[in-house]
């Protein structure tokens, strides 16, 4: 069997110098090479990954899932932002305050809600790439549900609220994906990333056509810390619908396949019709943000055990920050997949 690979060719336009982490400036995590070290181990075999280029950033039904003024936003700073300018908020509204600045340069900070998410001239235009790349991804999968396409896509999407940004992400590619396939059926969405996904489970929150299970670090010392707790169960209709499993950093191979186990059981025990993984390789011990203490052969092991509930799989590339990993990971996964 092949994997189609749908990937974000703009993804090179969004290149911030720095990020504040910290209070300190870094160099930044979530650079372009990531993709590149990803598209490079997948191109060395034609006979199972059958890449496809996408150029587009048209998304449809992206004010389903964003608000207008969010995007508003994105398309008014990157017109103000010279080529290589880059912005970063200093001044962060507090969830009660409605007023919109005036200013351009002011009004980050009523979305963003952190330091470490820095947008340039070409940020907003990456992040429709990505985000067209998913959308796309997932009507391959309406298409022909026998098919498992893998989105090698970033920014990543899933800290991104439907009126917030923050941790790396600005459009949510996993929800977007999600809305399409939800037209069509149930979708789970599985995220396995470090982080916790709270971008998506906000967005599915009230909704029982998307259920949100999420295997992350301990919010209590790992970002995003305000969300992600197992209390987290969904509301109104939604209730029942969205499902935290913690980890601590000091999970190892066996303690992240038990709780990967819980996750799966919980999936099957619900009507589903699609799946999509967030899938995060920055669990990997190496990692220089996330980093448990798996090693890189398990992704293989997850990838199999995952395939076992046979639906139709979208998988979407969130987080994975070591370099010379993160590729290596990524294959392993959709390697044990494929089974
Ligand atoms: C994005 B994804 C901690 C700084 C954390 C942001 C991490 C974003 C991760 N002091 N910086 O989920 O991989
Ligand atoms: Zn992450």
């Amino acid at each position: 069997m092949k994997i189609e690979v749908y990937f974000s060719v703009y993804h090179t336009l969004h290149n911030p110098p720095f990020e504040l982490s910290r209070g300190k400036q870094q160099e930044y995590f979530e650079n372009s090479q990531r993709l590149k070290n990803i598209l490079k181990i997948l191109e060395q075999d034609p006979e199972v990954f059958e890449i496809h280029p996408n150029f587009s950033t048209n998304v449809p039904d992206i004010k389903e899932v964003h608000s207008e003024k969010l995007l508003k936003f994105y398309a008014e700073i990157s017109k103000y932002l010279s080529d290589d300018d880059y912005h970063i908020p200093d001044t962060f509204a507090v969830p009660k305050i409605s007023l919109l600045p005036e200013d351009i340069t002011k009004r980050s900070g009523y979305f963003c809600f952190d330091s470490a998410t820095p947008i340039t001239r070409r940020t907003f235009s990456a992040s429709l790439n990505a985000a067209s790349t998913v959308v796309k991804a997932a009507r391959k999968i309406l298409t022909d549900k026998n098919k498992i396409v893998y989105a090698a896509v970033r920014p990543p999407g899933h800290h991104a609220g439907k009126d917030y940004f923050g941790g790396y992400c600005y459009l949510n590619n996993s929800a977007l994906g999600a809305h399409v396939l939800s037209k069509k059926g149930r979708v789970a969405i599985l995220d396995i990333d470090y982080h916790h996904g709270n971008g998506t489970q906000e967005i599915f929150y009230d909704s029982d056509r998307v259920f949100f299970v999420s295997l992350h670090a301990n919010p209590a010392y790992a970002f995003p810390y305000f969300w992600g707790y197992p209390e987290e169960i969904g509301e109104g209709p939604g209730e029942g619908w969205n499902l935290n499993i913690v980890l601590e950093d000091d999970a190892d191979n066996r303690a992240y396949l038990q709780k990967l186990g819980y996750a799966l059981d919980a999936i099957s025990k619900k009507d589903i019709d699609y799946l999509i993984i967030s899938l995060g390789v920055d669990t990997l011990f190496s990692d220089p943000v996330g980093g448990m203490m798996l090693t890189e052969h398990i992704f293989e092991e997850m990838g199999r055990e995952i395939s076992k509930l046979k639906l139709p799989t979208l998988i979407v590339q969130e987080g994975g920050y070591d370099l010379t990993q993160v590729g290596k990971c990524v294959l392993n996964f959709l390697t044990g997949f494929l089974g």
